[in-house]
């Protein structure tokens, strides 16, 4: 693939450029938890975004998406967002660097990649994230690492229109080859969490929908989840988001039923990461499976962000032997479950749910095999 855009850069370009890449990410645990200021468990993996560059002097930028075949072209000193379109996240990116005080100039980019979009895997903040760390690397800012995944993340803010949290900026600039990363998204600490799953492997299960409600819901969520804090601060100025609230107060707050449900989903699944974590350093699997299953139940009846795809594959893994858990990944409504899978199983579970799913919804669904890769680097 690196070798197919290097190519098509110096046809484009008649010159040599830098390739960098940023991966797309998985997460085991931990869902709508990171703008909360909770815990979440991802890792980035081996699909990936890459970007070629090159200095253009003067002020014009000119990109071409290899996987969308379009070219798009802006000039350095007035652009302005694209909501929809590609180029949104690569402006976003640029406004933040030139917003921080670095001098960009004019450049010349060929990205592409191998993240499936609309997955869940974070193809926008892969192309984030490649985008910073190549700009950093291609004038000598010499960004470092956690500043890259805050303007990532705020490039998909302001550009994008998506009020997301940091965990998918973070997983693709910081992760490591057969790592999870376990991140306090309060503080930002954080610890890489070895991945030893011996017999059993991570097996995603594209549903290959993409439901419209995904990106309004999004925010909604985030909204309800305020509404909590607030009621709470109400009663106890000291407190900082959910993490701090118990279920007992949750209870006595005076909010909607659904901003209650929507708190009390987030208040477990922050509990449920720490103790899939002991359960994993343990080599508890089948509690690790457990915990897994537990959150999909959580996203799906108190946060509402699942969908019926989406439910058919987890309670299909329910009555499956060969699988210890499995869950919805990312903000939802569509996109992948991820699945702890026994080895030898993968190929029967394969063939047995495409069957099923075929039957149900009259489509294939995709399968990935995926295992904790590095983050963002130079090719
Ligand atoms: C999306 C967001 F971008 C993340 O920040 C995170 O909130 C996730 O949904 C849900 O856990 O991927």
């Amino acid at each position: 693939m690196q070798q197919k855009i290097k190519e098509i850069f110096q046809a484009k370009f008649d010159k040599e450029p830098i390739l960098v890449y940023s991966p797309g990410r998985i997460n085991l645990i931990g869902e709508h938890t990171d703008y909360n200021g909770g815990y979440v468990l991802p890792a980035a993996i081996d699909k990936k975004m890459v970007v070629a560059i090159s200095k253009k002097g003067l002020n014009t930028c000119r990109l071409y998406s290899v996987d969308f075949k379009e070219e798009f072209a802006f000039e350095i000193e007035s652009f302005s967002p694209k909501p929809n379109h590609w180029a949104t996240y690569i402006m976003g990116v640029v406004a933040q660097l030139q917003q921080a005080g670095y001098p960009v100039s004019g450049f010349d980019m060929v990205f592409g990649g191998d993240i499936p979009v609309g997955a869940g895997l974070s193809s926008s903040a892969a192309l984030e994230c490649a985008v910073g760390y190549a700009l950093s690397t291609l004038f000598d800012f010499d960004i470092p690492k956690i500043s890259l995944v805050h303007y990532a993340q705020k490039a998909e803010h302001t550009f994008a229109g998506v009020q997301c949290g940091i965990m998918d900026q973070f997983a693709s600039v910081m992760g490591k080859k057969d790592y999870a990363i376990r991140l306090d998204c309060r503080t930002l600490e954080f610890e890489y969490f070895p991945i030893e799953l011996g017999d059993y492997q991570l097996m995603l299960i594209d549903t290959k929908v993409k439901h419209s409600l995904s990106e309004s819901a999004y925010n909604t969520r985030r909204e309800e989840c305020e509404a909590g804090v607030k009621a709470a601060q109400r009663i106890d100025s000291s407190i900082r988001d959910l993490g701090d609230v118990s279920l007992d107060l949750l209870d006595r707050l005076d909010v909607s039923n659904t901003v209650k449900t929507r708190c009390k989903y987030v208040i477990e699944e922050n509990q449920r990461v720490l103790d899939a974590c002991e359960a994993l350093s343990k080599g508890d699997l089948k509690a690790f499976g457990q915990n897994v299953f537990a959150s999909h139940q959580g996203l799906s009846k108190e946060y509402e962000v699942s969908c019926k795809e989406l439910d058919f594959l987890v309670d299909y893994a329910k009555n499956e032997s060969g699988i210890l858990g499995a869950r919805m990944m990312g903000g939802g409504f569509g996109g992948c479950t991820i699945n702890i899978v026994h080895i030898t199983e993968v190929h029967r579970i394969k063939e047995a749910v495409s069957i099923k799913y075929q039957e149900k919804f009259g489509r294939t669904p995709e399968f990935h095999l995926v295992s904790p890769e590095d983050g963002s680097g130079r090719l």
